[in-house]
């Protein structure tokens, strides 16, 4: 994405992001582990810098990466990659939470982080890769942003936002906590110095700015590496009383919140407290997202083509529902494959009737995802003591009017929608911040945000009773 900063008549400025390149990210799996192909990855950031390069002269005021979270990638001694990183929704970490728990309680764990429990936090993959030849030769571990960082400028060093995802940061200090990592076994020597969002993080190295057609130096510098962390500096909100929703792969629904909560109320209710932009903390769920729509539509596609999402939501959007409802936070849905099936079951299993056609399990998807949505803003707000006036949805998702106007129905709150790449305009906005091109805090950044971006408002209809009947049939497991 190609992000510029603009003076529009008004002298004031605006922002303009164009993606001029795009690629495929496909995992791949190899002797029973789901890796990721970092490789491809990376060459096609470096396709996607000399296209953005090409389209302005050769020259960039910046680079700022950002990326999924907890994923990493160990270095040996001489700097060279040890392996492929392997993806989060590999099945190693089955049972490591039972291992973990042996040495620090739930309670004592989350207490350290205030991490919501996920089978794949780092924490729980370096656990389940302990006794591994590729831990024992490994001399640093770089989270998947810092790895593309360091292999653009040759600097290494650990993003905060994304590293508190790891399980292994507490959020009341921004630093390590030693009380999880020592009893733990994890070796925190392996990660480099912390960085925060707006530290410089190197230029690009001249083989780099070769490959990519660009004229030096082109500074990088550390944004929020973790994508929810630059989406939510993407959020257009006007005030300080609003929720978002972060929809993509995953649906990461809470608050931004000056301070952690770090209650066992807050740990039962499967709340993280995620470290934002400057300061902040992303008191959030992680909810599994339209994953759970793109795995259904891998699974239709005919001859490697997947049917058209468009004509889908319209015949999900005639079924009448709220009607069967599965719990999109489960578990048992992070593992790809089979995905209409499971959930099919999962309605089985819960005395609700099996939807029956795409249409139906389709519009079963955004219900359970608009239900899983409400209850996120209102344990958060609850949780946290504040309230809400408006949910803002950004990202993939806030393209998908049924899911943004059945949220809004399910929540009773106006929806927000967009923008849809507010990840990238997170990640530009604190570039352009760290340029000096752009000042402020996060309220400056974002009315810079609304004057250049028109989102899309949805209000809240009828029927409340229908979602609390279905909110029921989840938390019962079926009984109406
Ligand atoms: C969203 C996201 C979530 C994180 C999940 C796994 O892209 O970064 O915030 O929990 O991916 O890393």
């Amino acid at each position: 994405m190609l992000g510029e900063v603009w003076e529009a008549a008004d002298g004031a400025p605006r922002l303009r992001l164009t993606e001029v390149h795009r690629f495929a990210n496909r995992p791949v799996r190899v002797a029973g582990t789901l890796h990721w192909d970092v490789l491809a990855l990376y060459q096609g950031v470096l396709d996607g810098l000399r296209e953005a390069g090409r389209r302005s002269g050769g020259r960039l005021a910046g680079v700022g990466i950002d990326s999924w979270a907890v994923d990493y990638g160990l270095l040996d001694a001489s700097g060279a990659l040890l392996g492929n990183p392997v993806h989060y929704r590999d099945e190693r970490t089955a049972g490591m939470a039972e291992r973990v728990a042996e040495v620090l309680g739930p309670a004592e764990l989350y207490g350290h982080t205030g991490l919501q429990y996920l089978p794949f936090n780092t924490v729980y993959q370096l656990v389940a890769a302990q006794g591994s030849p590729q831990l024992a030769a490994a001399r640093r571990l770089l989270l998947i942003p810092d790895l593309i960082s360091y292999w653009l400028t040759g600097v290494a060093g650990t993003e905060l936002t994304n590293a508190s995802t790891t399980q292994l940061i507490d959020p009341r200090t921004g630093d390590w906590a030693p009380g999880v990592a020592g009893p733990l076994g994890v070796d925190l020597g392996l990660f480099p110095p912390l960085r925060r969002p707006g530290d410089p993080a190197g230029e690009l190295l001249p083989e780099v700015l070769r490959a990519c057609g660009l004229r030096g130096p082109v500074p990088v510098t550390a944004v929020g590496s973790h994508d929810t962390a630059s989406a939510v500096v993407g959020v257009p909100a006007q005030d300080e009383r609003f929720a978002y929703i972060a929809t993509g792969t995953w649906s990461l629904a809470g608050l931004e919140l000056d301070r952690p909560v770090v209650t066992e109320e807050s740990r039962r209710a499967n709340f993280t407290n995620e470290l934002g932009v400057d300061g902040t903390v992303r008191y959030l769920r992680n909810i599994m997202g339209l994953w759970l729509l793109q795995e259904c539509l891998r699974e239709w596609a005919d001859g490697g083509v997947e049917p058209e999402l468009g004509p889908l939501l319209a015949a999900a959007e005639r079924v009448p529902g709220p009607r069967s409802v599965v719990d999109a936070g489960a578990a048992e849905f992070i593992a790809p494959g089979g995905m209409p099936e499971r959930i099919a079951a999962a309605c089985r299993r819960t005395g609700q009737p099996v939807p029956n056609g795409r249409a139906e399990l389709v519009r079963c998807v955004l219900d359970s995802l608009a239900l899983a949505h409400r209850a996120a803003v209102a344990d958060a707000t609850r949780l946290a003591g504040t309230e809400v006036s408006v949910v803002h949805v950004v990202g993939g998702g806030a393209h998908n009017a049924p899911l943004c106007q059945l949220t809004a129905d399910a929540c009773g709150l106006p929806v927000v929608a967009g923008p849809t790449e507010a990840a990238s305009l997170g990640n530009v906005l604190v570039q352009a911040r760290a340029a000096g091109r752009v000042r402020g805090g996060l309220p400056e950044l974002r009315s810079l945000l609304r004057a250049s971006e028109s989102p899309r408002r949805f209000t809240p209809r009828g029927d409340r009773a229908a979602w609390d009947r279905a909110a029921r049939r989840v938390a019962d497991g079926g009984r109406d």
